[in-house]
C-alpha cells in the first residue's frame, strides 16, 4: 500500500516537472480572449475573408492572385508561403480549428528539398520566422525540424569573403549568387538564425549571422552610417545613399532587436552608436512635420526628400527604444501621407507632399507603428488611426477573392496581388490594435521584421 502510494507521488511528481518542462519550453505567450470586442472582430472576419479565397483559390501554393482568382508562386515551385505566414496570426486571433488544419498541412506537405534559388532575407523572415514562432506557440517539434531543415539550406550563402551572404542561395546546391547586396539583406538574419541556435543548440546559425551583422556594421563611414548598396565579395559600398527606408530599415530594427532577444552586448553598443547617427544626420523637420530624409553616408549632406510606406516602421522602432516624442511625430507625418489620398503610396516627396511612387502594395508598417505607440503610450489616437486604417483597407482594397495591391492610390486601380505580409503582418497589427492590451505582452515578445512573435524560452 505504502509502496503504491509512493509510486503514485513519484508518478504525479513527474508529470508536474513534465508539465513545467512543457511549459517552461512553450510558454504561451499569447492570452486568448473569447470576446476581443467589435472592433477586433470586424477585423478577424476580414482576416478569414482573405484567408478562405487564399484557401480556395490558392491552397498549396505561395501567393493569392485576387483579381484573376488565381495563385502565384514565386520561384516556379511553391513554398506555401501564405500558409506558413499566416499561421501564427490564425493562432492570436483564436482561430484554432483554421490554424490546426493549417499546421497539419504544414507539417505534411512544406519541403525545402528543391532546387530552386531563393532569396536568403524573404525565406528567412517569411519562412524561417513563421515556422519558429509557430513552433514556439504551439509546440509542434515538425515546425522546428522544418526550421532547421530551412536553416542548414540557407548557410551556404554566408560564404563570402566577407561574410555577408549572397542575395540568392540555391535550397539543394548550395549554389549562391548575387554579391551585390544591401544593409536589410544582410543584417536581417540574426532574429532567426538565433532563435533556431537557442532552440536546437546548434550555434552555427547564431554566429554566422551576427558575423554578418558586425561585418556590415564595421564598414559604416565615419560619422556612422550605413550606404544602401554593399558588395559581400569585396566589401565595398556600391551606393552612398543613407537612410532608414527600403533596403537598409530592418538592419537597424534588427540591431535593436537583437540585444533585446538575445541580450547581446554588442547589438546594444551597435544599436545605440546607430541611433545616434540617424538621430544626428537624418530627421527633418518642415512644415509639413517631421520626417526622415535621405542623406550621404560620408557627408551627412542631404540627397534627397522622400519618404514612403516602408519608412513607416520607424515609429514602432522608435516607441520600442523609448523615443516617444519622435516616434509620435514620425507616425502624425505618416498618417498625413495615408489620409491624403485615402491609403499611403509607396513614397511622397514630403517637402510638396506630391506621389513620386504611386503603388500600395498591402503594407503594414504605418499600422505596425500605430500598434506599438498604442500600446505604450495607450493614446487612442492610434485608435482612431487604426479605424482608418481598416475602412480604407476595405474600401479600396477589397476584392471579389481577398484583398487586392494598389497600383495607383489616386487612380484607385488594383493589382493582382495580395502579398503572404498581408496576413502575417498588415491584418495582425489591426486585431492586436483593437484586442485587448494584454493579448500580447510586447516587453517580452519581440516581433521579427515579418510580425512572428519570438520569445526568449531559453
Ligand atoms: C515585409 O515582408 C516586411 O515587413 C519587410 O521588413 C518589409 N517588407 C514587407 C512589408 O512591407
Amino acid at each position: 500500500m505504502k509502496a503504491k502510494s509512493a509510486g503514485l507521488r513519484a508518478a504525479i511528481i513527474l508529470l508536474l516537472s513534465l508539465t513545467a518542462y512543457a511549459q517552461e519550453r512553450h510558454p504561451n505567450a499569447v492570452q486568448l480572449s473569447d470576446d476581443p470586442g467589435p472592433m477586433a472582430k470586424q477585423v478577424r472576419s476580414e482576416f478569414l475573408y482573405a484567408w478562405n479565397a487564399y484557401k480556395q483559390y490558392a491552397w498549396g501554393h505561395d501567393e493569392l492572385k485576387p483579381l484573376t482568382q488565381s495563385y502565384h508562386d514565386w520561384y516556379g515551385s511553391s513554398l506555401d508561403m501564405t500558409a506558413v505566414d499566416s499561421l501564427d496570426t490564425l493562432i492570436l486571433m483564436g482561430l484554432n480549428e483554421e490554424a490546426d488544419k493549417d499546421r497539419t498541412f504544414i507539417d505534411q506537405n512544406l519541403s525545402f528539398d528543391k532546387d530552386i534559388s531563393v532569396k536568403v532575407f524573404e525565406v528567412n523572415i517569411r519562412l524561417l520566422g513563421g515556422l519558429l514562432s509557430g513552433y514556439q506557440l504551439t509546440g509542434d517539434k515538425r515546425l522546428l525540424e522544418l526550421a532547421e531543415d530551412l536553416g542548414n539550406r540557407l548557410l551556404p550563402a554566408f560564404n563570402s569573403p566577407t561574410g555577408m551572404p549572397y542575395m540568392y542561395v540555391n535550397l539543394k546546391t548550395g549554389q549562391t549568387k548575387g554579391a551585390e547586396s544591401n544593409p536589410a539583406e544582410v543584417g536581417t538574419l540574426l532574429l532567426e538564425f538565433g532563435t533556431l541556435s537557442k532552440l536546437t543548440g546548434q550555434t552555427v546559425f547564431y554566429d554566422k549571422a551576427k558575423n554578418a551583422l558586425v561585418a556590415l556594421y564595421s564598414r559604416r563611414s565615419k560619422i556612422g552610417l550605413v550606404g544602401s548598396s554593399i558588395n559581400v565579395e569585396t566589401g565595398k559600398w556600391i551606393d552612398t545613399t543613407s537612410h532608414i527606408s527600403g533596403g537598409i530599415d530592418s538592419y537597424y530594427e534588427y540591431l535593436l532587436k537583437s540585444w533585446l532577444l538575445f541580450g547581446d552586448k554588442d547589438c546594444e553598443k551597435m544599436w545605440k552608436s546607430s541611433i545616434q547617427a540617424i538621430d544626428k544626420y537624418l530627421p527633418d523637420s518642415t512644415k509639413t512635420g517631421l520626417w526622415y530624409s535621405q542623406v550621404d553616408m560620408n557627408t551627412g549632406k542631404r540627397v534627397s526628400t522622400h519618404f514612403g510606406a516602408l519608412d513607416a516602421f520607424f515609429p514602432a522602432v522608435l516607441a520600442r527604444s523609448g523615443d516617444m516624442d519622435r516616434a509620435k511625430h514620425l507616425e502624425e507625418s505618416a498618417y498625413k501621407m495615408w489620409t491624403a489620398s485615402g491609403v499611403e503610396p509607396e513614397e511622397i516627396d514630403y517637402t510638396t507632399m506630391k506621389v513620386v511612387s504611386p503603388g500600395y502594395a498591402l503594407r503594414p508598417e504605418i499600422i505596425e507603428s500605430a500598434y506599438y505607440l498604442s500600446y505604450y503610450s495607450k493614446d487612442s489616437r492610434y485608435l482612431e488611426m487604426a479605424s482608418t486604417f481598416i475602412a480604407s483597407l476595405v474600401h479600396y482594397c477589397k476584392a471579389n477573392a481577398g484583398y487586392a495591391a494598389l497600383r495607383n492610390v489616386e487612380s484607385h486601380e488594383r493589382a493582382d496581388e495580395m502579398q503572404s505580409y498581408f496576413l502575417a503582418e498588415t491584418l495582425k497589427y489591426l486585431y492586436l490594435l483593437f484586442a485587448p492590451r494584454d493579448t500580447l505582452d510586447l516587453n517580452q515578445v519581440v516581433f521579427n521584421t515579418e510580425a512572428h512573435p519570438l520569445r526568449k524560452t531559453w
